[in-house]
């Protein structure tokens, strides 16, 4: 599991304090405690909280190099707030993100591939979230197509297919893990796929539980990183015990500390 850590986003008010303020303090906290609990990425999303979320994505990422070489994930919809994150990023980054549209795509990959980066794609077109298996699997399609037109190594892609709250819609899980098994045959070698875990469970009571329980099931049918909660020490000892059972990582009895 590539486990992007979700913490560092000003949708927390902590964090949104933090920026607000440029107290570094609560930002290295998470992210030494999110590395320790087995990051691979850190996200770091400004949210809403900064007047310049260009100045803010910045300084994110500056106070987080002080103190971990942790890979960083830029998360922003705003293509200068990326541009602004790529400039200062000193680690192996992941861009986060960008929509499954042509025009898009070819703004997205050339940059991607000048600053040697990954790049996570959403499942969204000009008509917006599609709601069944086949048009994202579709738009799935054309992010590989691009991605190949582009010369763009295809293990540096993300599919993201958009997970919504299960009080949304609960059909929705089953057409995801289907998707999931469709991505895997779209090319050779595959994508990784990716899901924002924690959108699952907005609005509900048994979150951890939910968000673990998913996580599973969706490891089993072939999804391979999620922006996640990792200081979560139940999801990130599920997710374990999952790749175990899929044979990914050796049983012993010791398998949770043997793997992390
Ligand atoms: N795909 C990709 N990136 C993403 C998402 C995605 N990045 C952002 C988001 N979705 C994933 N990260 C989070 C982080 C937190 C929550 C959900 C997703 C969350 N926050 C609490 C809530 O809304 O209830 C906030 C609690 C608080 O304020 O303390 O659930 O889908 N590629």
């Amino acid at each position: 599991m590539i486990a992007i850590a979700e913490r560092i986003n000003g949708m927390f008010s902590d964090v949104k304090r933090a920026i607000k303020k440029k107290d570094p303090s609560i930002i290295c906290d998470l992210a030494i405690k999110q590395t320790e609990a087995g990051a691979k990425f850190l996200d770091v999303n400004v949210g809403t909280a900064a007047a310049d979320q260009c100045d803010a994505m910045q300084w994110l990422i500056s106070v987080i190099q002080e103190v971990v070489k942790t890979p960083i994930c830029i998360d922003s919809q705003k293509l200068d707030v990326v541009k602004a994150g790529l400039e200062v990023v000193k680690s192996e980054v992941l861009i986060n993100s960008c929509k499954g549209e042509p025009e898009e795509l070819d703004v997205y990959l050339p940059l991607a591939k000048k600053h040697n980066a990954s790049l996570i794609c959403l499942t969204i077109n000009k008509q917006g979230v599609p709601q069944d298996v086949h048009a994202r699997v579709e738009i799935a399609a054309t992010i590989a197509a691009k991605a190949m037109e582009h010369d763009f190594d295809m293990t540096k892609i993300f599919i993201d297919p958009i997970l919504l709250p299960i009080n949304v819609d609960q059909k929705q899980p089953r057409y995801l893990f289907e998707v999931f098994n469709q991505v895997k045959y779209i090319s050779d070698p595959p994508p990784h796929i990716v899901v924002g875990l924690s959108n699952f469970s907005q609005g509900t009571k048994e979150r951890s539980l939910l968000n673990r329980t998913f996580l599973t099931m969706a490891i089993a049918a072939g999804l391979d990183s999620a922006v996640m909660d990792v200081l979560d020490k139940d999801l990130m000892d599920a997710t374990i015990c999952a790749e175990v059972i899929l044979n990914k990582h050796i049983y012993s009895d010791l398998f949770l500390k043997a793997v992390r």
